[in-house]
């Protein structure tokens, strides 16, 4: 198919693959969410509202790109795991980044009156994204891990922080000067004494940030009885029940112009997504879901 004169610019296109058997890790973060917190007169240390809506929109995007199989988000951002061996847009890096990006912002955007009835969004907001890939399982723990001990860290200092401005009268360089130098035993005692606040008794979306996965449905009735921290979600658009378990991992650009195939029902085993708040660190997380990790 010969081109006009023109098309030879195609060639200054160049792939960009990102490498074979490597997990792909792609983080997004709100991009200057300090003044968008602050415009749209975000609680402080933490908004329920603004949190639910991060896990809303990381939910709508892994409702739609199936081979993301970890989420795990905390203030204005969300680290999503693809599976080792995902084909996604045959593995090219901009493709992936972009859309994923997109995809999230708006659901940020279109999800916002949810969660946001009485305030209306001032300006569009927008995220940044950055993939990385790991080559073993270790170093994908160990980045999950940062991102929850990050959550622990900043969510104590910040807990502390805003109970000595909101309850304990002081300014905010006077709190900041309190806090200099101290330890984490030592904030959770200045919360506890000063303020009876027992840090552990703090919500475990604060603490612990939001832990989204696919769960596999055992044939037995789906029993969430007995995990305090664990919120079964449902997919609004009703297309889990028909889409689950069909891995999207074909999504390039020759197939978007092809006809969705939804109606196939699958009697395979379900999967339904789960927005947790609990411990990835640990072995027991991973121990109990060795699909995550097994490409
Ligand atoms: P960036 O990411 O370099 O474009 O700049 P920022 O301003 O987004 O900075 P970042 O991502 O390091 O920090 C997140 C900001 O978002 C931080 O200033 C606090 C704000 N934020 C996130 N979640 C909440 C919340 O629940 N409540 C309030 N008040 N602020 C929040
Ligand atoms: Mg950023
Ligand atoms: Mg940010
Ligand atoms: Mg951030
Ligand atoms: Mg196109």
């Amino acid at each position: 198919m010969a081109g006009s004169k023109y098309a030879y610019v195609r060639h200054f296109e160049l792939p960009d693959p990102l490498l074979p058997a490597t997990f792909i890790v792609c983080r997004l973060d709100g991009h200057s969410f300090h003044r968008f917190s602050d415009e749209h007169a975000f609680a402080k240390p933490n908004d329920e509202r603004a949190l639910k809506l991060m896990d809303r929109a990381a939910q709508s995007l892994m409702t739609e790109y199936k081979d993301i199989v970890l989420g795990f988000g905390e203030s204005d951002e969300f680290s999503f795991l693809l599976r080792k061996t995902t084909n996604l847009y045959n593995r090219r890096h901009a493709k992936i980044l972009t859309t994923l990006t997109s995809f999230f912002t708006s659901c940020y955007v279109f999800h916002w009156p949810q969660y946001f009835p009485d305030t209306p969004l001032r300006y569009p907001p927008s995220f940044d994204g950055r993939i990385v890939l790991y080559p073993n399982e270790r170093e994908v723990r160990d980045y999950f891990s940062w991102r929850q001990a990050d959550t622990h860290i900043n969510n104590l200092y910040n807990t502390v922080f805003w109970a000595l401005v909101q309850q304990g009268a002081q300014t905010t360089t006077e709190a900041h000067a309190t806090l200099r130098g101290t330890l984490s035993k030592a904030k959770h005692e200045i919360l506890f004494s000063r303020f009876r606040i027992n840090y552990n008794e703090i919500f475990p979306r604060f603490r612990k940030g939001s832990v989204i996965v696919w769960e596999q449905i055992p044939d037995a009735p789906h029993d969430i009885g007995n995990s305090q921290d664990m919120v079964s979600t449902q997919d609004p658009s009703g297309d889990n029940a028909v889409e689950n378990s069909e891995p999207s991992n074909d999504k390039d650009a020759t197939s978007s112009s092809q006809p969705k195939q939804k109606q196939k029902l699958q009697v395979k085993p379900r999967t339904t997504i789960e927005i947790m708040h609990c411990d990835i660190i640990g072995d027991e997380f991973w121990q109990t879901r060795p699909y995550l990790l097994s490409g």
